[in-house]
């Protein structure tokens, strides 16, 4: 049985996705973000970062005590190895998915965040940082609109850069952006959002979260961090 630690935000829906797409058995444990349970003491101790999502794996490879990982690009990582799917298992194809995994997790993931915090969430309009994280989400859209015009999936087959990639994707007008604008990206997106398992893994996150709007108290709960709220 795996444990994961989850709230319904891109990164959360990376590993929804994967875990109903492969059917291994999962129990979801709401970390409610906007009210600040990933500041519990159990959490940190899953999740050093206080962030979700998280994952515990009471049957681990190898067997053993129970194996916590953090980090949504790490838990794909696991996960994939740990089935053998999603993730060809060597070779040059293996590189092909983890760049663009790597590139969602160093690029285009805390990019699109800065876009979604300076549009929507900053106290006052700061012209300068919404037209750079606006600008920036424009070129990383076109960069995935040339690849999927040359791969039907982002790195050749369906993968876990896929999915830590079209969450992401998802928020698309929030970021400024039109999908027309992209049609390869487009196409993709549509071919992904029809998936059984990304419909259930979406319908599920509808299900915990019934009312997904962030209040001031809870800007203040996400954006008012610093070192006295980092792990004891
Ligand atoms: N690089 C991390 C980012 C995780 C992350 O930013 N999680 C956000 C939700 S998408 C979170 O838990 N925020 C709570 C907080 O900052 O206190 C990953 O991909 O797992």
């Amino acid at each position: 049985m795996l444990d994961l630690y989850y709230w319904t935000t891109p990164n959360g829906h990376k590993v929804t996705i994967f875990l109903e797409e492969t059917g291994l058995p999962y129990r979801i444990i709401p970390v409610d973000i906007r009210t600040g349970s990933q500041f519990d003491q159990q959490f940190f101790e899953i999740s050093p970062n206080n962030k979700i999502p998280a994952l515990v794996d009471h049957h681990p490879v190898g067997n053993g005590t129970p194996l916590k990982v953090f980090e949504s690009g790490a838990i794909l990582f696991y996960l994939a190895e740990k089935t053998g799917r999603f993730l060809p298992q060597n070779g040059r194809k293996k590189y092909e998915v983890i760049q663009w995994l790597m590139w969602q997790m160093g690029g285009l993931g805390p990019m699109l965040g800065q876009n979604h915090h300076f549009s929507q969430y900053a106290p006052e309009p700061i012209p300068y940082a919404i037209e750079r994280y606006r600008k920036e989400t424009d070129r990383l859209y076109s960069l995935l609109d040339k690849q999927l015009a040359q791969k039907e999936y982002i790195a050749g087959d369906y993968s876990i850069a896929d999915m830590a990639i079209y969450p992401w994707i998802v928020p698309h007008e929030k970021q400024g952006q039109k999908l027309e604008d992209s049609p390869h990206l487009l196409r993709w997106f549509q071919q992904i959002q029809q998936r059984p398992a990304v419909i259930r893994a979406y319908a599920k996150g509808q299900q915990i979260n019934t009312q997904p709007s962030v209040d001031e108290r809870s800007k203040a709960i996400l954006f008012g961090q610093d070192r006295k709220t980092s792990a004891p």
